[in-house]
């Protein structure tokens, strides 16, 4: 069975007067999240990958880290990071439930200095690549960011919130100006009972 795209769980243009268009929805869903889901399903056919869940081929061929599986990595990370993207944002205006925010507080000493860490990870990833909170194996909350497609299933961790900082996820709205984006992302467009959902 082959991988699909998920429909956004809301609008194209459910999230513009937030900050993200539908234009840029259209192009981030529509064409490169479905490119990924195309070339994915393209580059695991007839492997050994065929048939197993994202999480498996994610964690399988980044072990591996031959070069061969690159097509297959990048293309699989990339379908699942999407995934967990637009559900992590929303139309609505959802407070940060209590137990994300003491969970928050225990291992930054604030929300504030959370978000000042999230954004400058996302402002300092040089390149493409995503801002990550992340419970780690060791149960508290730290905030990393990685190249390309890498994410936290890479390191047995759990994504709680990921932004994409790929320059086609900000460039129509925002330009270059990727710390406006950030903020946006943090200030309008998280629905942050989805990020405690997965605590
Ligand atoms: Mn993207």
């Amino acid at each position: 069975m082959a991988f699909e795209l998920p429909d956004l769980p809301y609008a194209h243009d459910a999230l513009a007067s937030k900050g993200m268009s539908a234009e840029t929805l259209e192009f981030h869903h529509d064409k490169h999240h479905n490119a990924y889901v195309t070339n994915g399903n393209k580059a695991i056919e007839g492997t050994e990958w065929e048939g197993k869940s994202l999480e498996e081929i994610i964690k399988g061929t980044y072990d591996a880290g031959a070069v061969a599986q690159n097509g297959i990595f990048n293309n699989i990370s990339q379908l699942w990071n999407h995934n967990q993207f637009w559900e992590m944002m929303g139309p609505g205006d959802t407070g940060m439930p209590g137990e994300l925010e003491k969970a928050i507080t225990e291992s930054f000493g604030s929300v504030g200095k959370m978000m000042d860490e999230f954004k400058a990870a996302g402002a300092g990833q040089f390149g493409s690549g995503w801002a990550w909170l992340v419970k780690d194996t060791d149960g508290g909350l730290k905030v990393t960011n990685t190249e390309n497609g890498v994410n936290p299933v890479c390191f047995g961790q759990t994504a709680l919130l990921g932004c994409d900082v790929w320059e086609h996820s900000y460039y129509i709205d925002f330009r270059n100006a990727r710390p406006d984006y950030l903020s946006n992302f943090l200030d309008n467009l998280v629905n942050w009972e989805n990020v405690a959902s997965r605590l």
